[in-house]
């Protein structure tokens, strides 16, 4: 599975993206053959009428000079979807499942769009052309033999459109099983858990208005240069107009040092890119509860010496609960230990503090480097305390801001795709359909590899995503898919999921969001929803891939109409026409989407609202709710270091683009682990020593190891390592997960480092 290794390059610090932004996505555009058709693409992509960007899930600007505003990444995404390359059946024909497992993430994704639904053969080992027709029938008498509806799995990644997934979740509920587990578990699903607590709602509370009124953004464990590039261009204009950018991040992330928004790359070239990070703190892994301990306690001492000047009393008073024994916790933390844990001084802490005490709106954002913790679900919530303090919720330029992964994810939710549903969002079904939908929780993403492997599920349908190869044990998880009775993977591209096949399996090949998707009725639209609760419309122009594949929307109402007895729910009226989607969900939710279809003719669509931005509380206690969380020490036995696992420049999750990570100045390779120099030494190891890695998970006490790597010495605490996701999955114990949210610990893996073995 490994790659070629060169020894890579040490980092340069030019400003992100810039020149080598326009060069990098040429080079995707002409890749991908079809430059025409890929050009093309690109000018529809986030129009009012054209598709969503397949890219990250960050809002649209307002202004309408800027929509549409050129992202590096975007391009990568939409020209991966739209290249002119094929996965046929001629494909499957030439290579046996055996010899496509010995090929790399990259290499499998980079063979080009698949064409043809296909079955596995079992004898021959290869997958071979089946009709829809068959493939359908085949999943439907699999799941009605089932003893317990609870047998079968329902996967979800977030690209899924609203329709789909509004579909998918009530194909799941109708058959009789809430198994809805999605890529939410292993991504936001500690920040839902952590908001819904202590705000009432499970989102982030700001609009993009917001970055513009903001004195201070603090940008906590995320990497937007790479993962949410438009993010910058918000950054570098709020630097602009003089707003503090606070980071904290172990590693020194170029794209939040400075940036050039590649609109004018002639400022790299001049050396002119903007500073972003006006202060930039390099926590230890894992160590933002101590960190923020450390800033809520300097607030509280500076409050205590001045009286009524630093804190929203008014506000603490009037809308907030549990501030006593939040203050008497924080006080209890010791400078000690807050130092040790975050690995930043008193004053260090004391400068950020007083960035957050002078400014008068703060908006805080974070992504994985914050929810992939044993603690993530506390140090969130420690985020929204700080936030607290002054009243940073629910006032322009303030609030919370939890920056949304795949482009839809958040929608899926919204549309019910969750393993735990509100009991509110069932009652909306029961009494859209009439039927009564199962109360039980089901299984979530760890759950789901434990049901496979225990046997006690034994049908794994995925809506896209890459069960195989995104979730952590991958030896482990990938046997217990091939468990199953029958695997089920609705995709564009051929991944490692396709290779894990159950006694039976299938590849069922969908249309992407640049496609046309044309009903019996017409041409139809989807809707999806971003990061800051906007719902808008997303329409597809290119022609489809192959004259074979169905819209996500057909294949759930294929699946349903194979599987479910006939009657209740109209399924074929929801392929003809999508509208008819749209007003169930308007009836499952009518607080939310009441007039769905004149709404999303508005440019830009339309806010979804949330009753935290407006200060209404709907929480247990009625207030937004200060939680108490003590520091939880990290102690790792001598020599072992703490990584975390991050994407490169040139992937998307588990689809790799290309080999290389430009900020962080590696080229031609993945297989990398970024190391402290001191690390480095320690360990009687030079920059671009092959090395392996060995990861030692008190959970199970198992030893894993990943071999074939190379040490890069980099900017990043000691005691602290890093290396790229998927690669590294298999390091990663299933039970190793969250408090609570039970989120995989992708950035929190004990780990020794040895020269490579035989090397
Ligand atoms: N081009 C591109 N765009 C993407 C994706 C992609 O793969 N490629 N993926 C999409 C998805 S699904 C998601 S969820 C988002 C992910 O977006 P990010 O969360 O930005 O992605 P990661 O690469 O996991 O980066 C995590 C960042 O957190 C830092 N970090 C790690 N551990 C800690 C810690 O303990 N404390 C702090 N303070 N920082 C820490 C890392 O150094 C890194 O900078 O991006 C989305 N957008
Ligand atoms: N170690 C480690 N593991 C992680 C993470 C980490 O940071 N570190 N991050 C986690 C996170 S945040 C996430 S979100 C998950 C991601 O987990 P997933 O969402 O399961 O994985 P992706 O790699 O995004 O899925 C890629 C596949 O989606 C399919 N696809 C692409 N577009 C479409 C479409 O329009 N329709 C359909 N049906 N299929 C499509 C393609 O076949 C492609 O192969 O990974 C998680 N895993
Ligand atoms: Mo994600």
């Amino acid at each position: 599975m490994s790659d070629p290794t060169p020894a890579p390059k040490t980092p340069h610090p030019t400003p992100a993206a810039g020149m080598g932004a326009l060069v990098s996505s040429l080079k995707h555009v002409v890749q991908n053959r079809g430059v025409v058709r890929n050009l093309r693409s690109l000018f529809r992509v986030n129009q009012p009428d054209g598709f969503d960007c397949p890219g990250c899930a960050w809002p649209e600007p307002k202004d309408t000079s800027r929509v549409g505003e050129y992202c590096e990444n975007g391009v990568k995404a939409v020209t991966f979807e739209t290249t002119a390359k094929r996965v046929t059946p001629d494909f499957f024909a030439r290579h046996t499942v055996g010899w496509l497992r010995g090929q790399t993430h990259h290499w499998l994704e980079n063979q080009g769009r698949l064409t043809h639904p296909m079955r596995y053969n079992r004898v021959a080992d290869r997958y071979e052309p089946v009709s829809w027709e068959e493939a359908l029938a085949l999943i439907g008498m699999t799941l009605r033999a089932l003893d317990d509806p609870n047998q079968a799995l329902f996967y979800t990644s977030g690209r899924t459109s609203n329709e789909a997934a509004f579909l998918y979740q009530l194909l799941a509920r109708r058959f009789g099983t809430n198994n809805l587990p999605d890529c939410s578990n292993m991504c936001h699903e500690s920040s839902g858990t952590a908001l819904t607590e202590q705000i009432g709602v499970g989102k982030g509370t700001v609009t993009l208005e917001d970055f513009d009124h903001a004195d201070a953004i603090f940008v906590i464990g995320q990497n937007p240069g790479t993962n949410h590039p438009r993010m910058l261009s918000e950054l570098q204009r709020a630097a602009e107009r003089g707003a503090k950018i606070v980071t904290f991040n172990p590693l020194r992330e170029p794209g939040l040092v400075s940036f050039t928004h590649p609109k004018h790359p002639l400022r790299t070239l001049l050396g002119r890119g903007t500073a972003i990070s006006t202060h930039y703190y390099q926590v230890l892994i894992g160590g933002d509860l101590a960190a923020l301990t450390g800033l809520c306690k300097h607030l509280l001492e500076m409050e205590a010496a001045d009286s009524g000047k630093v804190l929203d009393r008014p506000f603490i008073d009037a809308h907030t609960d549990g501030f006593d024994a939040f203050a008497a916790q924080v006080a209890a933390a010791d400078w000690p230990t807050i130092e040790r844990e975050s690995g930043l001084t008193r004053d260090q802490l004391l400068e950020a503090a007083e960035v957050y005490r002078t400014a008068k709106g703060v908006i805080a954002c974070w992504a994985m480097g914050l929810t992939q913790h044993k603690h993530a679900v506390a140090t969130i919530q420690m985020v929204v305390n700080l936030l607290l303090l002054r009243g940073n919720v629910g006032k322009p330029g303030a609030g919370a801001c939890p920056v949304r992964g795949h482009s839809n994810v958040q929608g899926d939710r919204t549309m019910g795709i969750n393993e735990r549903p509100p009991q509110a969002f069932l009652d909306g079904l029961k009494s859209a359909f009439g039927f009564d939908p199962p109360r039980h929780h089901g299984h979530d993403v760890v759950g789901a590899i434990n049901a496979m492997a225990d046997g006690s599920a034994s049908v794994f349908i995925g809506m896209g995503g890459n069960f195989a190869a995104a979730t952590p044990d991958t030896e482990f998880t990938e046997a217990a898919l091939q468990k199953c009775a029958l695997t089920v993977h609705v995709s564009t591209k051929l991944n490692r999921s396709h290779l894990c096949p159950g006694r039976d399996a299938l590849i069922l090949p969908c249309l992407g969001r640049s496609e046309r998707d044309v009903q019996a009725t017409g041409p139809q639209r989807v809707t999806v929803e971003d990061s800051m609760s906007m719902v808008h419309a997303s329409v597809g122009s290119n022609p489809p891939a192959s004259e074979h594949l169905l819209s996500e929307v057909a294949i759930v109402c294929g699946i349903a109409e194979a599987t479910l007895p006939d009657g209740d729910i109209d399924w074929a009226e929801f392929r003809t026409d999508y509208r008819r989607i749209r007003e169930k969900i308007t009836a499952t939710l009518p607080h939310l989407f009441a007039d769905y279809e004149t709404k999303v003719d508005h440019r830009g669509g339309f806010y979804l609202g949330n009753p935290a931005h407006d200060r209404t509380w709907k929480t247990a206690t009625g207030k937004a709710r200060f939680l108490a969380h003590p520091i939880h020490p990290h102690v790792l036995p001598p020599g072992q270091l703490r990584l975390m696992t991050v994407r490169s420049h040139d992937q998307y999750n588990t689809t790799v683009y290309d080999l290389h990570d430009r900020y962080r100045g590696v080229h031609g390779t993945r297989m990398v682990v970024f190391l402290h120099p001191a690390d480095l030494a320690a360990r009687g190891l030079n920059d671009g020593d092959a090395i392996d890695l060995h990861s030692h998970t008190p959970e199970d006490g198992l030893t894993r190891t990943a071999r074939g790597f190379r040490a890069v010495a980099y900017d990043i605490p000691p005691g602290c390592a890093a290396a790229y996701f998927p690669e590294t999955n298999g390091l990663v114990s299933k039970d190793s997960f969250a408090h609570r949210s039970r989120t995989p610990l992708s950035k929190f893996i004990p780990i020794t480092v040895t020269p490579a073995a035989g090397g």
